[in-house]
């Protein structure tokens, strides 16, 4: 019966350390001067590498043999957060890397390989790698498609799985597991 099992929300994500976090919330206030829009709030700040949906926690298991794989095989790297973006069809204004990290594309196609393998759901659209920094925004900001200048460095080690859980003051992501991103560098 679906009382007895409901699905949880999940998704893989990086989340920022606390200085790129701080610095992102920073510019998302700057961003939201103006604008009819939501700030998200600093601990809900992270990127999304692979958004999962809705799957019964008895997969829970599959779920983290797929993020321990896929972790196994990067490298630790710092992403630098260094576009301002908008998606008018979200409504949603973002900050990413202004080019594809190849690590990045790696943990990600890593991701999807391993989900596929094990029968998991997984969103099958493009990879747009960004951090959401405000929402019910209906217009860009002015300086959409700007760049972030000096970028933002953010140094990612671990790979997270999160649930997303709807409180009454709002969605809140509650990190079910991580794991080391173990894989050697490119070159070394
Ligand atoms: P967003 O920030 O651009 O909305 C939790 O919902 C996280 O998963 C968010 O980072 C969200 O991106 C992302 N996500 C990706 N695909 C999604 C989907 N199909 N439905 C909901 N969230 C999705």
């Amino acid at each position: 019966a679906s009382c007895m099992n409901p699905a949880w929300r999940v998704f893989f994500a990086l989340a920022p350390g606390p200085r790129a976090r701080a610095r992102l919330h920073d510019l998302a206030g700057e961003l939201a001067a103006g604008l009819p829009a939501r700030i998200v709030p600093a601990a809900n700040l992270h990127l999304t590498l692979l958004f999962v949906g809705r799957v019964s926690p008895v997969r829970l298991g599959d779920l983290a043999l797929a993020g321990q794989r896929a972790a196994a095989s990067v490298a630790p790297m710092t992403l630098a957060i260094a576009r301002i973006g908008w998606f008018g069809r979200a409504d949603v204004v973002w900050a990413g890397p202004a080019r594809m990290p190849a690590s990045l594309g790696a943990l990600h196609a890593g991701l999807a390989g391993e989900c596929r393998a094990a029968g998991l759901p997984f969103d099958r659209r493009p990879f747009a790698p960004h951090l959401t920094l405000l929402r019910k925004a209906r217009r860009a900001p002015d300086t959409h498609d700007a760049a972030i200048e000096p970028p933002i460095a953010m140094p990612v080690r671990r790979l997270v799985l999160m649930r997303s859980v709807s409180e009454p003051g709002g969605v809140r992501y509650r990190p079910l597991a991580s794991w080391p991103l173990a894989g050697r560098a490119a070159g070394s």
